[in-house]
């Protein structure tokens, strides 16, 4: 139904007339995409010196790297005549990314999402507009229109637009400057910059990180510097692809641009860094802030008291800050330290001096921002070249756009004061057994975090409390004030405890942590096991019970499937085990390339990444669920690429990595990881990772997997994708001495039954009994239910719920659903 609705929407679309595209100039002659081997620092100088058009930034840091240059036929001739190797990338790159990206179709709507714009998914000018529009139209309160802080050489306004509460009175608040596309084929820097926006004013009283932000930063944004040159690429390649960099300046001799990016008056002039040549893409301009653009956000700076500034490029997957005309760093390159630390750690790039990881750049944004304008000042360079550089495709552009929010958010966070708590331990309390756990009849102590990484201290006191939401749980030590908490600080708390009386019996205690500071309270849950988790449901893998590899794995060989492991060994040390962790007669576990092969390199794990996931499990009667497997991983070079499992919650929308390890496990060894702090989750996959990105060895098992946490006696728990032929496994959970009793139906209802504890939440009219099951001495029961091979079930829904007989009384459990597919 589904799938025959969006065929006709598309045939729709198809017989559409399209709008019409704007005229094409005559196209630049196309540049190939080539790597350079760089051996050693003075292959970098000598790349540097051939004034190349540098794609990518690359860390010279690391050894044997190569450096990606756009080049023209005749620049490719000039890297052969200095004796340099390349390899060809990207043939014609312009002409790749125009078919890759026209691929794709796009709305074509004002306010397109992330990745709808109709340039490639990337925004036009006039796109950008609309959208800054519509931000003022539908937030009047917390964003001015946009106002012009300039004009181009081609008359093109520059825009600047203010995000902040009581937007139109400039009130005593930190200010922050968020800048994009200095370099006019950099547009994801733009995106990035509107999905934050979009952020603060769409989750402004709803999410409290927005909130603050609105409410205590004045967030200016200039997310265009350069239109002339976005425009031009978009008349060169109206769908994407346009690799012009500089602004559209009419040189003396008759040829284009200034890089905008060299044209800042700190460290101007250099010829480190910089180029005298207006043919250069790295041409400075006859003067610094000769140019219009510069110049305009020069005088907007002058006019406003920014303490940070980010000035946006792509690519590279690297945070640059000061110096980037000289070597070394600032006096206070500690402090950008502290932010660089917060700032990186979704996307976990590299972050440094721009000198340290990249090379000269003399007559930057940034150098200027700090040195002349005193702020702390970074440019990020989002994406990789492996997501498409310049150009990444519609997906790429959201998963860079999306990862890097928190970093975004960070740099308004450090703008002032930028208090937070990082994640809590429990620690049991004197006088307890030690055993790890805080159990009835114990104290424990919360030890917290508090951090202050921004560059201001706490116009307020800091105070840390703790209260608890559950009874016969009593809160000790209930407050810690911490003072005004300097900026740059972070104070290690133990002060917070809490008693667990005897009588509890709940198997989780509940328990709130409280932060406040500047008049306002973050709160968070801190979940206490008090008892320890039970298995809930499991896998030995002997059965298809629907786990798959996942799709868009990049790894060439050594995928992830279900087999019997053949034994590999690398000189004494085994790769591969040669079976797998279940007892006889099992023989199956998720391996990566099951076959021992002609040599131990012949199905390891190669060029990228292999995943495997679970089907998806309804989790949501669990409290604390975590899952234990058993892991064999073997990596030959340290340090090594990591096994990640993670972890969604939304039906394996968005991920989270939960647990890593990247050195070998030297045989069989049991992991458990605690999925999410957050019970209630209905759409729950976890994923199993192995990556080889360098040259090594690589090879991962896994092995009889248990969903574990904490739930009531008579609950249900299913693993399976409801695919006929596989397997469904059902877990029950009850009290040891008590009979489960599985209800399968067709239907659904919501009854109450007199004398019965719980709720009938199946249709006892569409359903049979499965036969009733003795606890005996444990807590958890789990079989099988083979999906038959009847074409009659395809796309039914079915439901389970368990009767618990228990002398003490009956009860009705949980209700768990599979669709038949
Ligand atoms: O070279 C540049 O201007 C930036 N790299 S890019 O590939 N986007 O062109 C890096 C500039 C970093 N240096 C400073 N901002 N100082
Ligand atoms: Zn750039
Ligand atoms: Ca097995
Ligand atoms: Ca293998």
């Amino acid at each position: 139904m589904l799938s025959a609705l969006s065929s006709v929407l598309s045939l729709l679309q198809a017989v559409a007339p399209a709008p019409a595209a704007p005229a094409k100039a005559p196209a630049p002659p196309l540049h190939d995409l080539v790597a350079i081997q760089v051996r050693d620092a003075a292959t970098l100088d000598r790349i540097l010196a051939l004034d190349l058009d540098l794609a990518s930034c690359h860390p010279i840091e690391l050894p044997a790297r190569e450096v990606e240059v756009l080049a023209e036929p005749w620049e490719l001739r000039k890297i052969e005549q200095a004796g340099l190797r390349y390899r060809v990338l990207v043939r014609g790159i312009e002409d790749a990314i125009e078919a890759e990206l026209a691929q794709w179709s796009f709305a074509k709507t004002l306010t397109p999402d992330v990745g709808k714009g109709s340039m490639g998914g990337n925004y036009t000018l006039a796109e950008m507009e609309a959208i800054l529009d519509a931000f003022a139209k539908n937030f009047p309160a917390l964003c001015t229109k946009r106002t012009s802080i300039g004009k181009t050489i081609e008359n093109r306004d520059i825009w600047m637009v203010k995000i902040s509460d009581n937007v139109q009175t400039d009130e005593a608040e930190p200010e922050v400057l968020f800048d994009a596309v200095h370099h006019a084929r950099e547009p994801v820097g733009m995106t990035t910059t509107l999905l934050f926006m979009d952020w603060l004013l769409s989750n402004y009283q709803k999410d409290p990180r927005a909130t603050y932000l609105v409410e205590e930063r004045e967030l200016y944004f200039v997310p265009c510097l350069n239109p002339d040159g976005y425009e031009y690429n978009r008349s060169i390649r109206p769908g994407g692809g346009g690799m012009w960099r500089k602004n559209r300046r009419l040189n003396a001799d008759n040829s284009y641009g200034v890089d905008l990016n060299r044209n800042w008056p700190t460290g101007w002039g250099l010829d480190s860094g910089s180029s005298g040549s207006t043919t250069s893409e790295t041409y400075r301009g006859p003067k610094a802030l000769s140019e219009p653009e510069t110049q305009a956000l020069e005088a907007f700076i002058k006019s406003r008291n920014f303490t940070f500034g980010n000035s946006c490029h792509t690519y590279q997957e690297l945070l640059l800050r000061p110096w980037g005309y000289q070597t070394g760093e600032p006096t206070n390159g500690a402090r950008y330290k502290v932010i660089d630390v917060e700032a990186v750690k979704v996307s976990g790039m590299p972050a440094g001096p721009v000198s340290t990881l990249l090379y000269l750049a003399s007559g930057s944004a940034i150098d200027h921002y700090h040195a002349v304008h005193g702020m702390f000042a970074y440019t990020p360079e989002l994406g990789t070249s492996n997501e498409g550089g310049f150009w990444p495709n519609p997906t790429n552009q959201v998963a860079i756009a999306y990862r890097h929010q928190h970093m975004f958010q960070t740099f308004a966070y450090a703008a002032g004061a930028a208090v937070v708590m990082d994640e809590e331990a429990v620690l049991e309390g004197p006088g307890s057994n030690n055993n790890g756990r805080v159990e009835a009849g114990e104290k424990g102590v919360i030890k917290v975090d508090v951090r202050n990484f921004g560059q201001a201290a706490c116009p307020s006191k800091v105070i840390l409390g703790l209260v608890s939401k559950t009874t016969g749980v009593k809160v000790l030590g209930g407050s810690h004030d911490l003072g005004n908490l300097a900026a740059f600080t972070t104070v290690t708390s133990t002060t917070l405890q809490f008693e667990v009386d005897a009588k509890v019996q709940a198997p989780v205690a509940e328990l709130e942590l409280q932060l406040v500071h500047e008049g306002r309270t973050d709160r968070r849950a801190v979940w206490v096991p008090l008892v320890d988790p039970v298995s809930l449901v499991d896998d030995d893998f002997e059965a298809d019970r629907g786990h798959v590899r996942s799709t868009g794995g990049t790894a060439t060989t050594g995928l992830f499937e279900r087999a019997a492991p053949q034994a590999t060994t690398n000189g004494s040390v085994t790769a591969q085990p040669g079976a797998d962790h279940t007892p006889a007669p099992g023989t199956l576990c998720w391996v990566t390339g099951a076959s021992a092969g002609s040599s131990v390199g012949a199905n390891d794990v190669d060029n990228g990444v292999t995943s495997f996931e679970t089907p998806t499990l309804d989790l949501a009667h669990v409290v604390l669920p975590t899952v234990s497997f058993w892991l064999h991983y073997y990596e030959s070079v340290l340090p090594g690429d990591p096994f990640a499992v993670e972890v969604s919650a939304d039906d394996g929308q968005t991920w989270s990595r939960v647990w890593s390890i990247d050195k070998p496990t030297n045989g069989w060894q049991r992991v458990e990881v605690r999925l999410t702090g957050l019970p209630a989750q209905d759409k729950v996959r976890v994923r199993f990772s192995a990556q080889d990105l360098s040259a090594s060895l690589v090879e991962a098992c896994v092995d009889d997997l248990v969903v574990g946490g904490y739930v009531e006696a008579g609950a249900t728990t299913l693993l399976g994708s409801g695919v006929a032929g596989t397997s469904l496994r059902v877990g029950m959970n009850g009290e040891p001495g008590a009979l489960g009793l599985g209800i399968l139906s067709a239907g659904t209802a919501k009854l109450t039954v007199p004398g019965v504890d719980g709720e009938l939440l199946v249709d006892l009219t569409k359903a049979i009994l499965l036969p009733a099951l003795p606890y005996g001495t444990g807590d958890a029961l789990a079989f099988d239910l083979p999906i038959p091979n009847d074409a009659s079930l395809k796309n039914q829904t079915f439901w389970m719920q368990q009767l618990h007989v228990a002398t003490k009384g009956l009860r009705l459990g949980n209700r768990q659903g599979f669709t038949v597919r």
